[in-house]
């Protein structure tokens, strides 16, 4: 990594049911965050947390009548316009953002201030879509919402804050699905994202899969931002998430996948960012997910065995 590390923290939970996500931030900096970017050679700077509302005393239905079905939509807007800004002054002052979450929905923010003034590709490593809108949520919850929100679906594209300033879906590639709802597929199917299921990668190995999601990535942008959702690795490497599901990736696999992105991020389509979301302590054993995100970020920002 050739620039100063900023880690932005965001203890968000009202985009998922299962409370516990907002101990991210602090369960991935107890592992160890800081000291092992530090360990790489690349300074480090910790810009502590963005503010979150407590659901206490939250109205769910905020952000009516635009917000349709989706869970505390007011909040999540505030929330990710204040980190936009964040990423927005991190990218400005020459920072890499590295965003610890918090659920998914926060990656609407991150993508907003990383994308302000560069095309940014997209790599999201997830079980899951994140490609429903408040017309096809069945939970309501935004973190299942947050790709589409980022690329301005349904009723997304009446929102100023939601759709990304410079993301193209020709440039987004989803990585590691094996989890889908019925109506969230047409989305999907429907979009020019390109979607690699666990199938492709059983078929083809992570290493192609990988490659060619970097490759969609890196296309006429100028940065890729690396979205990693912690459910992406199988739950007996990842058992600290809110929606674990079975046939993940295994641990050498994700390690593969982010020396890859290592090896990518000196190229002119280099590295933008990196966020690391829906760690849950509380359904962790001895917080082995969040030190997994620990040395998945440290992966893709460099480290190498020899
Ligand atoms: C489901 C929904 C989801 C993450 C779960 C689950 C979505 N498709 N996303 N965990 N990160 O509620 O929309
Ligand atoms: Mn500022
Ligand atoms: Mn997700
Ligand atoms: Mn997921």
């Amino acid at each position: 990594m050739d620039r100063n590390v900023r880690i932005i923290g965001v203890p968000m939970d009202l985009g998922a049911d299962r409370r516990g996500v907002d101990m991210g931030p602090s369960a991935i900096r107890y592992a160890g965050l800081a000291e092992e970017i530090e360990g790489l050679d690349v300074t480090c700077t910790d810009w502590g947390d963005v503010h979150v509302p407590r659901p206490e005393g939250t109205d769910p239905d905020s952000g009516a009548p635009a917000s349709g079905d989706a869970k505390f939509l007011g909040e999540t807007e505030t929330v990710c316009t204040r980190l936009a800004h964040e990423v927005d002054d991190a990218v400005a002052g020459g920072d890499f953002p590295l965003v610890l979450g918090g659920d998914h929905s926060i990656a609407i923010g991150t993508a907003s201030g990383v994308s302000r003034e560069a095309e940014t590709g997209f790599v999201w490593f997830d079980a899951h879509g994140d490609f429903n809108t408040p017309a096809t949520t069945s939970s309501g919850n935004v973190h299942g919402m947050s790709l589409a929100a980022v690329l301005g679906k349904g009723s997304f594209a009446d929102t100023d804050w939601a759709p990304a300033p410079n993301v193209s879906e020709e440039n987004v590639a989803l990585v590691g699905l094996r989890s889908i709802d019925e109506a969230e597929r047409p989305n999907i199917r429907d979009s020019d994202v390109t979607a690699y299921s666990m199938t492709d990668i059983d078929a083809r190995g992570v290493t192609e899969v990988v490659g060619e999601a970097l490759d969609i990535a890196t296309d006429g942008t100028d940065g890729v931002h690396v979205s990693l959702d912690l459910d992406w690795l199988d739950p007996t490497e990842a058992p600290g998430v809110g929606t674990p599901e079975r046939g993940g990736v295994s641990y050498r696999e994700a390690h593969a996948a982010m020396e890859i992105i290592a090896e990518r991020a000196a190229e002119p389509g280099r590295l933008a960012s990196m966020e690391l979301v829906e760690v849950n302590p509380i359904l962790d054993r001895h917080n082995r997910t969040a030190e997994l995100a620990v040395e998945l970020a440290t992966s893709a920002l460099g480290k190498v065995i020899l």
